[in-house]
């Protein structure tokens, strides 16, 4: 397999499917569904849906069903990337090679497109009821979903972060904010795949496991890029974290170390996938591309 060739036109076709739910910019609100899809459409690696597409195929699923969750969980990552940037938050004025919605929309309208965005999210998962013949795996999905997100999950690792930026931190709390703010939202996409395609308990929480893995995996690598990339790779500030006085697992341990670790998180996420005796190369391939991406 030419891992480039099939990352291309997986990341079409997810691109196809995020677009078909997109809101339409119409009516008296059509100033938000605009302000919705300028970040949507901003571009991005798109690597959420991925996942749960290709969890989904390692678990032989071949619905539809999988198509509004791709775009909700999509969906739920912008909102998440929007409030970020804002000046309450980072007030960071690029994002996605763009200028970020706030910048472009105002404040108000970064808020509301956010929130929008989100609530978008479960009004098109809902979609699945209609797509599937298992509503109680898309029942199931959905409450992953919704924990993940929420205070035992996204949310509630970003609450820490924010609470604790510009202070020092132990790892132990760090972990706590990785694992909460990045990891739960690839571990609810990775779950999502799993349930959607008939995965058991034990098989959806060996999956859980690998997610979390990667989550960590990927937002180590995020820390050693804003140290070692460039804002035309990146498409979004460099540097950020030393701006913020924010620890991270550079400064913590350096980039050296940080890299080894990135290495041994994917190896063990790859590891506990190839343990359930199932095949997806590609979904191997991606995780360990991970490692050595530049943005
Ligand atoms: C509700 C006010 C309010 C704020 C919430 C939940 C939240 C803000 C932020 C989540 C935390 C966050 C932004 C974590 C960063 C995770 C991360 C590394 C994001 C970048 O993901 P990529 O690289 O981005 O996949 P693209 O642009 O490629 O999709």
């Amino acid at each position: 397999m030419n891992f480039q060739d099939e990352l291309t036109k997986r990341t079409e076709e997810t691109e196809k499917t995020i677009r078909s739910y997109l809101p339409a910019e119409e009516g008296f609100a059509r100033t938000m569904a605009q302000a919705m899809n300028y970040s949507m459409l901003a571009g991005g690696k798109r690597l959420r849906p991925m996942l749960i597409s290709e969890t989904y195929g390692l678990f032989g699923g071949k619905e539809e069903t999988v198509k509004p969750f791709m775009a909700g969980i999509e969906m739920i990552h912008t909102h998440s990337l929007i409030h970020d940037d804002l000046p309450a938050l980072d007030n960071d004025d690029y994002r996605r090679g763009r200028l970020t919605t706030h910048k472009v929309y105002g404040e108000a309208m970064g808020v509301l497109s956010g929130v929008a965005l989100l609530n978008y999210a479960y009004e098109t998962m809902f979609q699945a009821f209609s797509l599937t013949e298992e509503p109680d795996r898309v029942i199931r999905a959905l409450r992953v979903i919704s924990e993940k997100t929420g205070i035992y999950g996204m949310l509630g690792g970003q609450s820490v972060d924010v609470e604790n930026d510009g202070k020092p931190l132990e790892k132990e709390i760090l972990d706590y904010i990785y694992k909460n703010k990045t990891s739960a939202l690839i571990e609810a996409a990775m779950m999502t795949g799993a349930i959607l395609a008939g995965a058991d308990e034990q098989e959806v929480s060996v999956v859980e496991e690998a997610a979390e893995n990667i989550g960590l995996a990927f937002q180590i690598q995020d820390d050693i890029l804003d140290v070692t990339s460039t804002v035309e790779e990146l498409g979004k500030p460099i540097h950020s974290d030393e701006k913020n006085n924010k620890v991270t697992y550079v400064t913590l341990f350096g980039t050296e170390k940080a890299s080894a670790q990135v290495e041994e998180l994917s190896k063990k996420a790859i590891d506990l996938l190839k343990s359930l005796n199932k095949n997806n190369e590609f979904l191997y391939l991606l995780i360990e591309k991970l490692i050595n991406r530049r943005k």
